[in-house]
């Protein structure tokens, strides 16, 4: 085993959290819009994805932590207020009128209101964010497994990825944000739509009115202000064609940590 190797199990053994690689590369607060370099992106994702299958399996839960560890507030970063008329008013109607679209390659499209989702099985956790930029914070979350939501609408066997479509628009106004993760990952035990952080409803800060909690990926994963979810068999159509806007920008789709 090589010593590069021997770092990341130590920094993965002491939660150090994210990857070596990252924290050469700056912030993934677009506000900063620092210039990445493809050559030390593609080393980093490189290492992390060799560390990654020598040290952890995909399927390992994330550590889950105690109230004791949940950080008074919590770090917020992207978007925090997302610059939309139409997100904005619903926001002020308590999203009683919001409607998560889950559609794509499904037996049965359908939109679930706020109260459908409250409704459905819940899970709590306390597990850390760990963002890109080298910070971490534990935070208690609480909706239902996004396994569940997907066990209603009934995925084809065609449909490798779910994608997240976000109200805040992102840039030049004409993108949103978005996301995707695979099958495997959505079918994870921490994979949840979140509605309550700290036992709150969950705030506009943090992604109201839900948002995706992962366990073992960073924080440009989880997709805030949740509007649309497609199943589909490829991210390639969707913005530049890298699974996420974040991606669209250079960085690794898969985000383990
Ligand atoms: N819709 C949307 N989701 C997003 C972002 C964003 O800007 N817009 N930022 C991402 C990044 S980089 C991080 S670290 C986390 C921040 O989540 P928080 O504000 O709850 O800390 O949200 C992620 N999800
Ligand atoms: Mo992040």
């Amino acid at each position: 085993m090589s010593n590069i190797i021997s770092v990341r199990r130590r920094r993965l053994i002491l939660g150090v959290g994210a990857s070596a690689g990252s924290l050469l590369l700056g912030g993934c607060d677009r506000l900063s819009n620092l210039p990445l370099t493809q050559s030390a992106l593609s080393s980093a994702q490189w290492l992390t994805r060799a560390a990654q299958r020598t040290l952890v399996s995909r399927d390992a839960l994330a550590p889950q932590f105690t109230r004791a560890d949940i950080a008074p507030v919590f770090r917020a970063n992207g978007t925090t207020d997302p610059n939309n008329p139409e997100y904005q008013a619903l926001a002020k109607n308590g999203f009683r009128d919001w409607r998560l679209r889950v559609d794509g390659l499904v037996e049965r499209s359908r939109q679930f209101s706020l109260d459908d989702i409250r409704s459905m099985p819940a899970q709590t956790q306390i597990t850390r964010h760990d963002c890109v930029e080298g910070w971490s914070c534990i935070g208690q979350w609480t909706g239902p497994l996004l396994r569940d939501i997907l066990a209603q609408v009934v995925p084809k066997p065609q449909a490798r990825y779910v994608m997240f479509f976000c109200a805040d628009p992102m840039d030049n106004g004409s993108d949103y944000y978005y996301e995707s993760i695979d099958m495997r990952t959505a079918a994870h035990p921490q994979t949840l739509l979140a509605y309550a952080l700290n036992g709150e409803t969950l705030p506009v800060t943090y992604g109201a009115p839900l948002r995706l909690r992962l366990g073992r990926q960073l924080g440009y994963k989880m997709a805030k202000y949740v509007m649309h979810i497609q199943l589909v068999s490829s991210y390639k159509p969707f913005g530049q064609g890298n699974g996420g806007y974040w991606e669209d920008q250079g960085y690794t789709w898969y985000a383990g940590i």
